[in-house]
C-alpha cells in the first residue's frame, strides 16, 4: 500500500528535478503532522484512497504553512517540508474531519501559576550555564505576557516541566531524526508538560552559529502550557523554526489568554460522587470537587492504559485519573469530556506504537502526543474486532494486541492488520482470570487485568495469574493504583453509604 501511495504522489509532483524530500517521505510527513490519516486507516480504506485525498492533505498543509495552495508536491511545498520544525502535529484531525477551531485546546492547563522545571540532562554542545540561561530567557518570554512564573528545581525534586535532550528513539515512540527536520517536541499539561530536544541538533546560544536553544525552547514551552500550533507564520507557536523570533507574537498572547480563560484546569472540573453499589434510589450529586478520599470505594476501572510518556490513565464513568507509580496525581479525578474532548463512558483504552486508542461502542478515538488525530469505526482500524469491547491491551508476552469481550478474546496482528487465524478464543486460556474483565493494560513490561475493583498481575511465562503467598491475587485496585489505605478506604465507603441512605 505504501508503494501505491508513493506512485500516486509521483503523479502529483510538479516536475521537480532535485527534490530534497522523496514522495514517500512527503507522505510520512503529512501523516506525522496530522494532515493525512495514518497507514492503518488508509489500508482499510482500500480502493477509496485517491489522489484527490492526497491533494486535499497537501492543500491543508499548504494552507497552514501559508504556501500557494496547489494541491501538488511542488518546489515550495518540498522546500517547506525540508525545514527545521517542531515535532508536534499541526492538525488535530484528518483532512476529512471538520477542522478544529485554532484555539479549541484539549490539553488542559495547569492548576497553579507558579510552575517548576528541571533539567534531566544538558546538551553536549553548550555549557550548563549557557543552557540554563537560554531556558531562563525562554520562560521569561511567557512570564512577560502572563501571570505565570517559572522556577528551576534540582534533579531530585518534582518538577512540572522536565527538560531532556535525547537522540533517536528515546522511549516515547516518537523518535528524533538526526540533524535537521524535527528539533524538539513537547507534551500538553494533561500529558505531563515535558519537553524533549533532539540532541543531534547544533544547539547554540546564537542563531548565527547553529539552532538557538532559547527560541526553540520558548515554542516548546507553549505546548507545555497547553497551546497548539498556530497557522500565523510569524507567531512563536507556528511550527517552523524561525531564527529571528525575539519574543511572543500577539497571536501567541491571544492564544494564551483564550486558553487561560476557557482552558479547563484539571483541578476545577465538576465531578459527581459515585455510589459504591448500584442503587435504584437517587444518590446525591455535588458540584464541588470530590475529596481525594472518595476515590477509595473499591473503584472499578472501565478502561486503563499507560501512555508512552509514562503516565497511566484510568477511566471510570465520566471521570478519569492520571496515575503515577503509587497513587493518583493531584487534581484527579477529572472530567473525560473536558480533557479528552469525548463524552460518555469509555469501554477500553489501548496504547500501541505511540497511539492511544479510546474505544466507545462502535467508535474509536485515536490520540497521539495528547492530540486527537482520528475518530472512526473500530472495524475500519481493527478489522473484524467487535464493537463494545470490554478491554484492549498489548500483551507483554509477545507485543501483539488483544481484545476481550465477554468470555472471548481476539488476538490481533498489528503489522498485518488482521485478527490471527482461529480467533476469537475462550478467555479461560488465560489461567486464573475471572470470567469477566473490566480492563487491562501493559504496565512496565507486565500485563495487568482489572475486574470489579480488583486486579491481577499476569505471569506471561506461566500463562497464569502470578502467584504470591504473601498477598495473593486478586488484590484491591484502589489500594495499589489510587493509593488508598485502611482508614481512607473505610471513611470513603462510610461517607458514600451515608449519602445514599439520606437521599
Ligand atoms: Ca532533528
Ligand atoms: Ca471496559
Ligand atoms: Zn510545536
Ligand atoms: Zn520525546
Amino acid at each position: 500500500m505504501r508503494l501505491v501511495f508513493a506512485v500516486i504522489f509521483i503523479s502529483l509532483i510538479d516536475e521537480i528535478s532535485s527534490a530534497a524530500i522523496s514522495p514517500s517521505k512527503a507522505a510520512s510527513y503529512l501523516e506525522k503532522f496530522g494532515y493525512a490519516a495514518p497507514p492503518s486507516y488508509r489500508r482499510s480504506a482500500g480502493n477509496r484512497m485517491s489522489s484527490s485525498y492526497l491533494e486535499e492533505a497537501l492543500r491543508a498543509f499548504q494552507e497552514f504553512s501559508d504556501l500557494p495552495i496547489t494541491g501538488k508536491l511542488d518546489e515550495a511545498t518540498l522546500t517547506k517540508m525540508d525545514e527545521k520544525r517542531c515535532g508536534n502535529p499541526d492538525m488535530t484531525g484528518t483532512v476529512n474531519a471538520k477542522r478544529k477551531k485554532r484555539y479549541a485546546l484539549k490539553g488542559g492547563k495547569w492548576d497553579h501559576k507558579q510552575l517548576t522545571y528541571k533539567f534531566i540532562n544538558y546538551p553536549t554542545k553548550l555549557s550548563v550555564s549557557q543552557s540554563e540561561s537560554e531556558i531562563r530567557t525562554a520562560f521569561q518570554w511567557w512570564e512577560d505576557n502572563s501571570s505565570l512564573r517559572f522556577s528551576k528545581v534540582t534533579k531530585g525534586e518534582h518538577a512540572d516541566i522536565e527538560i531532556m535532550f535525547a537522540v533517536g528513539d528515546h522511549g516515547d515512540w516518537d523518535s528524533f531524526d538526526g540533524p535537521g527536520h524535527t528539533l524538539a517536541h513537547a507534551y500538553f499539561p494533561v500529558f505531563g508538560g515535558n519537553v524533549h530536544f533532539d540532541e543531534a541538533e547544533p544547539w547554540s546560544i546564537s542563531s548565527a552559529s547553529g539552532v538557538k536553544l532559547g527560541t526553540v525552547a520558548a515554542h516548546e514551552f507553549g505546548h507545555s502550557l497547553g497551546l497548539s500550533h498556530s497557522d500565523v507564520t510569524t507567531a512563536l507557536m507556528a511550527p517552523f523554526y524561525s531564527p529571528n523570533t525575539k519574543g511572543l507574537h500577539s497571536d501567541d498572547i491571544q492564544a494564551l489568554a483564550v486558553q487561560e480563560l476557557y482552558g479547563k484546569s484539571l483541578e476545577k472540573t465538576d465531578t459527581v460522587t459515585q455510589s459504591p453499589v448500584p442503587t435504584t434510589g437517587k444518590t446525591e450529586q455535588t458540584n464541588t470537587k470530590v475529596p481525594p478520599i472518595s476515590s477509595c470505594n473499591g473503584r472499578r476501572f472501565d478502561a486503563i492504559t499507560r501512555l508512552n510518556n509514562g503516565s497511566t490513565y484510568a477511566f471510570q464513568g465520566e471521570m478519569f485519573w492520571r496515575l503515577n507509580d503509587k497513587n493518583a496525581d493531584k487534581g484527579f479525578p477529572a472530567s473525560i469530556r473536558t480533557v479528552w474532548g469525548i463524552s460518555g463512558k469509555v469501554d477500553a483504552a489501548l496504547t500501541f506504537n505511540g497511539n492511544t486508542d479510546i474505544f466507545q461502542g462502535h467508535i474509536l478515538h485515536r490520540f497521539r502526543n495528547g492530540i486527537r488525530i482520528q475518530t472512526s469505526n473500530i472495524s475500519s482500524i481493527y478489522r473484524n474486532i467487535p464493537s463494545f469491547v470490554d478491554a484492549a491491551f498489548e500483551w507483554s508476552g509477545n507485543g501483539k494486541i488483544y481484545f476481550i469481550k465477554g468470555q472471548k478474546y481476539w488476538r490481533y496482528n498489528p503489522s498485518r492488520g488482521a485478527v490471527a487465524f482461529g480467533y476469537p478464543k475462550s478467555l479461560s486460556v488465560w489461567g486464573g482470570l475471572p470470567k469477566h474483565i473490566d480492563s487491562a493494560m501493559k504496565w512496565k513490561g507486565k500485563t495487568y487485568f482489572f475486574e470489579n475493583g480488583q486486579y491481577y498481575r499476569f505471569a506471561d511465562y506461566k500463562m497464569h495469574v502470578a502467584s504470591s503467598t504473601e498477598s495473593p491475587y486478586p488484590r484491591r485496585a484502589d489500594e495499589r493504583w489510587l493509593g488508598c489505605r485502611g482508614n481512607a478506604l473505610m471513611t470513603g465507603l462510610a461517607q458514600n453509604q451515608k449519602r445514599t441512605v439520606k437521599t
